[in-house]
């Protein structure tokens, strides 16, 4: 959104059709349309483009309607409008005698603000307007945005400052981030965000109450400008901790009237309310089974309050037992979102929709893909992903997640053979169901380049071109996001580009190996420690002694987990011999000499990506320094100093992991290189 003015050649092509814009302003989300379209042609073409509502005698112009509009009447191209879902649209080119016109259609309002920021991309990523025309639609109803922010301004996982949401327990009055921050998710198509953390504690509770909805209605019409919907994280037990009820029962008659009379409420100051977002029964959260209900019971409960509305229920299968006893080898964590879910299958109202984690655990760096997206059949469902660098390196390394991300959403279920991937399974392609998408936990902050880390925007930037359309790879993402931050200098593009793409591999080789996971500091997630989490209650553990590492989930002698896979994934993952290398401690408990695919041992592959994780993390420091002076200087400067950090901390990851193992094994590195 720089709208950088654009080189001569492309003023000189395009100029005469961006001098003028017709549009009609019938409703809020077309006004920012025009809004953004005229501050944008005016800083690329250097010129304010001429507005007016109807399409004159006389072109060129570009013109800007939705599918119903008269305008549009006689134009062959908008007959395609009607194969592209709601949000879809076209942008195409006519040469009448009249003048030429750039027309950019939409299904919605909003089909019209994503069509004018693809027309804004193409000029800027200076792939001009040759590809035309252009006909897009997202798989995904919801492309959904979840804020893990309190009300005291702190933000649960969050490492780019504090909240734009909040302050000292108040709903801030200046809204201009808020905003910006609007613009910037809708310009990737993201059309839903919920605003509060779902550890919803006492302040926040109360933003369903008379108290707050002023102000969540505030928010509600500033995000309502760019075509995304307000959700909020609700509290289970609001009935009893604002409600002054004696339970949260969601079988109790005045429960379920409470809940009723609370959407009503909502629904008088925001109209369009997207629904409630719900972590219940995880981690010392309230829920339905302090009642002795299921999750089903207690979704249905909150959609039947919020049905008449037309509004959902987002209910997360993120519950497991916090408190499991470590000395216990056969519970396993990795199999709780399935025990518990699968059994509700189709149990679930039509407007509720099942978010579940990417993985089975909890955001690590590398874990399988949760087998419940294979198993759910007939309950709507959404994949929840998280920006937010918690595992990866909490936005001081660099992480950018699209590569893993592309693994996820094409990784293939089975469910209904061969093709059933991820992606289809929460689109409702594969099930034929009405609703889903995809979540994901922001990056971002206060901080003036809102991510901290300036190259973590990338991920931000990524998750929506991907929410949008899974099919795009992450070289297609990762090409335009820096040619829109950074220009197309072929130096600047090349180097930026490969750093992005080598930076998740780069930075599981230094942290824990072989698909483990959790080897970090407990509580902040920040850095190594090898058993910092292996002897507590959370249900996250290697298993690392003398002999060997790695947890046992086969169906023969282990927890089971693997054979919550559909065929022939099931059998894939549950033998060593076919596990995939990066997933197999996560599978399999194996000797340190064991021989992987690689042909390397375990204990050697240890060393040698630990060792070989630090000299990348410094290639990548020695590749950003080469653009000094291409960059602006307080980007270059912030990123090198994050680099700096990145390579501390690789070299701390490199120590200890080695001498732990060297130490557990006590089998020495074949190439001689010192270890403590
Ligand atoms: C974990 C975070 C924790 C979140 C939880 C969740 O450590 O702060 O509350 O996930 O997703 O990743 O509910």
């Amino acid at each position: 959104m720089r709208y950088d003015a654009l080189p001569d050649e492309a003023v000189e092509l395009y100029g005469s059709y961006f001098s003028q814009i017709a549009i009609r302003e019938s409703s809020v989300v077309m006004r920012q349309v025009r809004k953004e379209l005229v501050s944008a042609v005016e800083s690329m073409f250097g010129r304010k483009p001429r507005v007016v509502t109807a399409k004159p005698k006389k072109g060129p112009l570009v013109l800007l309607a939705t599918a119903d509009d008269p305008e549009l009447a006689g134009l062959a191209e908008i007959g395609r409008l009607k194969d592209l879902p709601r949000d879809g649209y076209i942008i195409c080119r006519t040469e009448q005698e009249s003048g030429g016109c750039i027309v950019a259609a939409g299904n919605s309002d909003a089909g019209v603000l994503y069509a004018a920021f693809h027309l804004l991309r193409l000029l800027q990523t200076e792939q001009g307007l040759d590809g035309l025309p252009v006909a897009e639609g997202s798989p995904n109803k919801l492309r959904m945005i979840n804020q893990w922010d309190n009300m005291d301004g702190s933000i649960e996982r969050g490492y780019a400052g504090q909240s734009i949401f909040y302050r000292h327990d108040k709903i801030v009055r200046d809204m201009t981030r808020i905003r910006d921050y609007a613009r910037l998710l809708a310009s990737v198509g993201i059309n839903a965000i919920s605003i509060n953390n779902v550890n919803v504690h006492r302040t926040e509770t109360k933003l369903i109450a008379a108290e707050w909805l002023p102000s969540v209605a505030k928010i509600a019409d500033v995000f309502r400008g760019y075509g995304v919907k307000l959700f909020l994280s609700v509290n289970f037990a609001s009935p009893i901790e604002i409600g002054g009820l004696q339970t949260a029962d969601p079988l109790d008659k005045q429960v379920q009237r409470w809940w009723k009379e609370r959407a009503e409420d909502i629904y008088r100051y925001i109209p369009d309310f997207g629904g409630f977002l719900v972590k219940a029964d995880s981690e010392f959260r309230p829920g339905p089974f302090t009642y002795g209900r299921d999750h089903a019971d207690g979704a249905n409960m909150l959609a039947d309050a919020l049905e008449p509305f037309g509004g959902i229920v987002i209910w997360r299968c993120f519950v497991y037992n916090c408190q499991q006893d470590w000395r216990d080898r056969k519970t396993d964590r990795a199999r709780a979102a399935y025990d518990h879910f699968l059994p509700l299958d189709g149990k679930f109202r039509d407007n509720v929709i099942l978010q579940i984690k990417n993985g089975p655990m909890d955001f690590q760096v590398r874990e399988p893909v949760s087998p419940l997206f294979g198993g759910l059949k007939q309950t709507n469902q959404m994949l929840e992903l998280q920006i937010t660098q918690e595992y990866t390196g909490q936005q001081k390394h660099v992480c950018y997640l699209v590569p893993q991300w592309k693994e996820i959403v094409g990784f293939d279920t089975y469910a209904a053979g061969e093709g059933s991937t991820v992606a289809k399974a929460v689109s409702g392609e594969l099930n034929r169901l009405p609703l889903g998408g995809m979540a994901a936990v922001s990056n971002i902050g206060d901080d003036a380049n809102w991510t901290g880390h300036p190259l973590a925007q990338a991920n931000l930037y990524g998750y929506g071109r991907l929410s949008w359309n899974p099919q795009l790879t992450a070289e297609q993402i990762t090409d335009e996001w820096v040619k829109l931050t950074f220009g197309d200098d072929p130096d600047v593009t090349e180097t930026v580009s490969g750093m992005l793409l080598r930076s998740w591999s780069i930075y599981e080789s230094y942290t824990a190996p072989l698909g483990v996971g959790w080897m970090v500091n407990p509580g902040h997630h920040y850095g190594p420690n090898v058993d910092g989490y292996e002897y507590s209650k959370w249900g996250t553990y290697h298993f690392a002694d003398s002999r060997g590492i790695g947890v046992d989930r086969t169906t023969k002698t282990g927890t089971g987990y693997a054979g919550q896979y559909n065929e022939p994934v099931a059998s894939l993952y549950g033998s060593p011999g076919t596990c995939p290398d990066e997933l197999l401690l996560f599978f399999h408990h194996v000797p340190y000499t064991h021989r992987l695919k690689s042909g390397s041992t375990v204990i050697q592959h240890i060393y040698d990506t630990h060792f070989e994780g630090v000299v990348q993390a410094e290639q990548l420091k020695r590749e950003w320094l080469t653009l000094e002076g291409k960059i602006d200087p307080s980007v270059f400067r912030e990123t090198a100093e994050r680099l700096d950090m990145q390579i501390e901390s690789a070299v701390e990851w490199r120590d200890r992991i080695n001498t732990y193992f060297y130490r557990m094994s006590g089998i020495p590195d074949e190439r001689g290189r010192t270890i403590f």
